[in-house]
């Protein structure tokens, strides 16, 4: 309907580990709503093809070298470049689902030593998700699965202590998965939690902003 009253699209953010299955969730919560004939939309975060994000691919690829404080900034302007379109896509009713947000942003900087409250800052002010479902995995698990190794984050020691930062970010709102269950079986879980949100929203749950 897009007048932004009673219809609008839910905000459902996934988070985990380098590899703990949040891509190929993202893939399979946006066809099974697509199913259902809701309005939705995958997005990720670094998003590559802004040139905000071309500057992180460049980073993570290690093509180029960044100060730990620039690089953050420059994550999060990735979001808020993205902000005026999200709030748009939800109010018109398109449920966006979303691979990393702003909870990325602050455990992996954290996680270099940068301070906790530092790294949250930048974020104020983006849009709020009415769900975020951590994908849970102990890292030694994640990095026995195909592909790990490539990108500048993905070395075990560090993906450790992005694991202790995740546990310090979660609340008690965060839908904790236990992601070593197989595909189908988070997917399941992922997809009972999810409808609830889509539905909420419908009904009129309002929007808010980070951090709630
Ligand atoms: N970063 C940051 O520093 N600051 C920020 O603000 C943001 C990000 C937003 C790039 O992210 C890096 O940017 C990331 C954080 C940092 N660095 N790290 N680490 P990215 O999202 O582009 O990273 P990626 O390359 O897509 O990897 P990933 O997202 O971490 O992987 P995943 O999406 O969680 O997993 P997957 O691709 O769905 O699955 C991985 C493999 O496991 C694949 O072979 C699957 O078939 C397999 N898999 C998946 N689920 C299962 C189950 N249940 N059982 C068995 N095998 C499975
Ligand atoms: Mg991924």
């Amino acid at each position: 309907r897009g007048d932004g009253y009673g219809s609008r699209g839910a905000l459902i953010v996934l988070e985990g580990l380098d590899r703990s299955g949040k891509s190929s969730q993202c893939r399979m919560l946006l066809s099974y709503l697509e199913g259902l004939g809701h309005s939705a939309e995958l997005w990720r975060f670094p998003d590559r093809s802004t040139s905000v994000g071309k500057m992180i691919n460049e980073y993570l690829s290690d093509k180029s070298q960044l100060d730990d404080h620039t690089i953050h900034l420059l994550f999060s302007a990735n979001r808020w470049e993205k902000r005026s379109l999200m709030e748009t896509k939800l109010k018109m009713g398109t449920t966006l689902i979303i691979d990393r947000y702003s909870y990325s942003g602050v455990v992996f900087s954290s996680a270099k030593g940068l301070d906790f409250e530092w790294c949250k800052t930048p974020e104020i002010g983006l849009l709020a998700p009415d769900l975020v479902v951590y994908l849970d995995i102990l890292p030694e698990k994640a990095a026995e699965r195909a592909g790990y190794g490539g990108e500048r984050y993905e070395q075990l020691e560090f993906q450790k202590k992005v694991s202790q930062c995740y546990k310090l970010l979660s609340d008690f709102s965060w839908e904790i998965i236990d992601a070593c269950q197989s595909m189908e079986d988070v997917g399941k879980q992922i997809k009972e939690i999810v409808l609830d949100q889509v539905m909420a929203c419908k009904k009129g749950k309002p929007l808010s902003n980070l951090w709630p």
